[in-house]
């Protein structure tokens, strides 16, 4: 393997992207209904196949030449999205096997805050160090959906000229020129992505696979132009969305240079094109690459849950390149501020719902109220109407009203339940989603309020209490000093890792609900306040808005610590993460338990704490290829990867993994007995970065049934003595089978080096 390629950090994280390019024809949803359930991958050809026969049947001449299919829905439901004119969206939804048509306007959610909230964290009154002249020196590589280099978060006012060792280019489209790249985005490149997999011949129904080059960095989708801002955007005051979350955007490093790979569409990326991206950007000198993988589909948020998402096919360096430990997994969590919408009942009861609305409804005046269940199309099953799905409700009896869904159903997604009410001609819709209710929705204009089990409890009981049940929704209102914060999102991944136990993943948490960042400008009908310009903001929520902060927090250490290597840097974002939140209690998650390492990692990103972290754990190439070695490579594969006869050792064996340096402890099985030969030690090594002269006394935090010693206690440093190691021993003492959790922390008195484990007791 590439050295260059260790020495950066790689941060992968899961693409959700949601929006759809903008233009008429518009995008449209066509629902099949439920899926039969054998729906394997090999079919989706003729699934495809029968899609376009079914589209092209509709498309008239000339216009067949746009046919194609944005997404297929095969797993979940059934049907498909795709571009059509009003009119042919009419003429389909006759069509005897078609359930509903519904129109699909891009999903537009919008943060400004979440850097301030990592910076307050850390103590009040410390200033961040966000324009030094250093950190012109760091180049962030953002491989996503391209950029859209007019938002004012890629200014290069204030920027120092390119340094001299960038090596990237400036590719032009047909809607991006050399002069859209400046000081601070100063590379982009794009590849030639499967942006529309199908497309129809002008003379016959001769229909082939066509590779359509997306032919520009531009970003189509919104998400590589939010990921990059919230890595490196440069500081814009009065930023807002529509007047929400406003204050000053900026990213974690805004002074950063910024380079951007086309390597994404909005149907996902292909491993090829990313391993091809990763190449481009290290041989163009950046220093970090943010990566976002995967792909949640419209309709299903299946956030996967590994990044193995890419290339998984064998044993093979891109594989490879997956699996390595060097890869930062990142958690997300709310920040301090909360987007609410309440409701209002016919009774007073006020409930405070969450939501990004454009409602213009009042106090003052309430609306007919219905339950889906009660309102349901004729022969509809109850299940089907309470959670809201396309063609349940019956529409003469929802025009005019606020319904209120149910979520006990994963086919349909908010966003599809909010498309079912508006175009029943509902006057807006309350979801009760126990899961979702802390991750605001953006509605557009159409009022909207999440609500969780409890209130929506109260709310069907007041149905059910009168026989005229009325409800208002209130305009959103933005709630700053939100608590608890950091909470776990219920979308983020959760571990142990699905490759080895070995390593703890996540590695760290960092913001990723709610997050204000630049935006392409959306003029989609339906999500503008009325009178007002499309925002240059956007508010999104996903694992993908956690990994830029890691990125630019990542970037920001670099700019004050330019020789530290990136393991370096991983290692001070880790042992130095908070673990508690903003009441002073152990993290949680969304649904109020104390958050485990598998779920925070060693716990929320602190960077300014990460600037000074004492001592760190470096992981060197030769733990990488022990890693290979030990995860089961064999020795020629990790030959070619390395191009060194590096030969595994004998007695290789997935347990060693937990040797290797890294910056958090897991220990996959330890015998559930008090024997001697029971104990498990593993070894560690520091590196001071502090202070020449320190002495660091370890201090361990854990469960009583969980026997840890460390050895030595002590560890001291001097001019002649940077580096140190210490062993760690596990026995069971009682605990209960599956995972304990703790910590070492060395200290001097001044920096905390906080080495999370985990140990699972079989
Ligand atoms: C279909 O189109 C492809 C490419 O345009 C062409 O190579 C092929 O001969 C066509 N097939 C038929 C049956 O027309
Ligand atoms: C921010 O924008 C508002 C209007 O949206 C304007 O009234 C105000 O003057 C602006 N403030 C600054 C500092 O530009
Ligand atoms: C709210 O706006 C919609 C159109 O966006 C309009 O039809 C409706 O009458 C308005 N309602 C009120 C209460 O102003
Ligand atoms: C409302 O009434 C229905 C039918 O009478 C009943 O099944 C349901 O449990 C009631 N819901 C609540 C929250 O009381
Ligand atoms: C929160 O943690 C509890 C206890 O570990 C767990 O049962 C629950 O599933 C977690 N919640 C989510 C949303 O993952
Ligand atoms: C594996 O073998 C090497 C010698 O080849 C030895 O030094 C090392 O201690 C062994 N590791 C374990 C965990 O047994
Ligand atoms: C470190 O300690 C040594 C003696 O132990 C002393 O000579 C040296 O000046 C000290 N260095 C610093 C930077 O304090
Ligand atoms: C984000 C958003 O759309 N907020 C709107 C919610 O509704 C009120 C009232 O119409 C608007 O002022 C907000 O802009």
């Amino acid at each position: 393997m590439d050295n260059t390629l260790v020495q950066l950090l790689f941060l992968l994280c899961f693409l959700c992207s949601t929006s759809t390019a903008i233009q008429t024809p518009k995008p449209y949803v066509v629902y099949m209904g439920s899926s039969t359930g054998n729906n394997a991958e090999d079919n989706i050809e003729a699934v495809e196949t029968a899609h376009m026969d079914l589209l092209s049947s509709i498309l008239q001449g000339e216009e067949r030449e746009r046919s194609s299919l944005i997404h297929v829905y095969n797993h979940a439901f059934k049907g498909f999205s795709t571009l059509l004119t009003d009119k042919e969206a009419s003429l389909l939804s006759g069509h005897g096997d078609i359930i509903s048509v519904f129109p699909d306007p891009t999903l537009k959610l919008h943060t400004t805050r979440s850097w301030d909230f990592l910076k307050d964290r850390y103590g009040v009154g410390s200033n961040y160090p966000y324009s030094s002249k250093s950190s012109n020196n760091v180049i962030i590589g953002v491989i996503d959906t391209g950029i859209w280099p007019e938002s004012p978060s890629f200014s290069d006012y204030g920027i120092e000229n390119i340094p001299t060792r960038w090596k990237g280019v400036c590719m032009e489209g047909s809607d991006f020129k050399k002069s859209n790249c400046n000081r601070k985005l100063i590379g982009a490149r794009y590849y030639n992505i499967r942006e529309e997999d199908w497309v129809g011949s002008k003379s016959d129904n001769n229909k082939t696979r066509k590779v359509k080059p997306a032919g520009s960095p531009r970003d189509a989708v919104g998400h590589g132009t939010h990921t990059a801002s919230t890595a490196a955007g440069a500081l814009v005051t009065n930023a807002s969305y529509y007047g929400h979350g406003e204050g000053t955007a900026r990213g974690g490093s805004p002074s950063s240079r910024i380079a951007v790979y086309k390597a994404c569409s909005q149907s996902g990326c292909s491993g090829a094109t990313i391993l091809k991206a990763m190449d481009d950007a290290i041989k163009d000198g950046v220093d970090i690459i943010s990566i976002s993988i995967g792909m949640s589909s419209i309709f299903q948020s299946d956030f996967l849950d590994d990044p193995i998402a890419i290339g998984n096919d064998g044993p093979d360096p891109s594989t490879v390149v997956n699996t390595a430990p060097w890869i930062f997994t990142v958690a997300a969590s709310n920040i301090d501020r909360d987007f609410q919408s309440a409701v209002v009942l016919g009774n007073g009861h006020v409930l405070k719902g969450s939501a990004i609305n454009f409602s213009n409804l009042t106090a003052s005046k309430k609306y007919p109220l219905a339950y889906g269940r009660d309102i349901a199309a004729p022969s509809t099953p109850w299940s089907e109407a309470s959670n809201c799905i396309p063609g349940s409700l019956d529409t003469k009896k929802t025009a005019g009203k606020i319904i209120v869904c149910t979520d006990t159903d994963p086919t349909a997604t908010r966003r599809l339940k909010k498309l079912v009410a508006e175009a029943a001609k509902a006057k807006g819709m309350i979801l009760i989603d126990e899961d979702e209710k802390g991750v605001p929705f953006d509605s557009g204009v159409f009022p909207f309020s999440q609500v969780g089990n409890i209130d929506g409890y109260q709310i069907l009981k007041y149905i059910n209490s009168t026989s005229n049940p009325t409800a208002t929704i209130l305009p959103t209102v933005d709630i700053e000093n939100f608590k608890p914060a950091p909470v776990v999102a219920y979308f983020s991944s959760r571990g142990p890792g699905a490759l080895t136990e070995t390593i703890i993943k996540p590695d760290i948490t960092a913001p990723g609900v709610g997050i204000l960042a630049a935006m392409i400008p959306n003029v989609e009908t339906g999500s503008i306040p009325k009178g007002k310009k499309p925002s240059q903001f956007g508010i999104r929520s996903g694992t993908s808005m956690a990994c830029p902060h890691v990125a630019g927090a990542a970037a920001l250490i670099k700019s004050i610590h330019p020789t530290w290597s990136s393991s370096m840097i991983k290692s001070a974002l880790m042992t130095t993460a908070t673990i508690s939140d903003n009441m002073g209690k152990p993290i949680t998650n969304s649904s109020e338990s104390f958050a485990s390492p598998h779920e925070t990692g060693a716990g929320e990103i602190s960077p300014l704490r990460a600037l000074s972290p004492g001592l760190v754990y470096q992981t060197t190439t030769n733990d990488y290829l022990y890693f290979l070695c030990y995860f089961g490579y064999k020795d020629n594969i990790i030959h070619s990867v390395s191009g060194t006869n590096f030969n595994c050792p004998k007695n290789s064996s997935e347990d060693f993994i937990s040797d290797l340096n890294y910056p958090s402890i897991s220990i996959n099985k330890l015998e559930r007995q008090q024997q001697q030969h029971s104990i498990r030690t593993i070894t560690r090594t520091v590196t001071n970065v502090g202070p020449k002269n320190s002495t660091y006394i370890a201090k361990i935090d854990c469960p009583t049934s969980l026997g840890v010693t460390v050895s030595p206690k002590r560890l001291s440093f001097s001019p002649s003595s940077t580096m140190a190691s210490f062993k760690v021993s596990f026995y069971d003492k009682g605990a209960p089978k599956g995972y304990s959790f703790g910590s070492i922390t060395w200290s001097d008195g001044v920096h905390y080096v906080r080495t999370t484990f985990a140990v699972n007791v079989v």
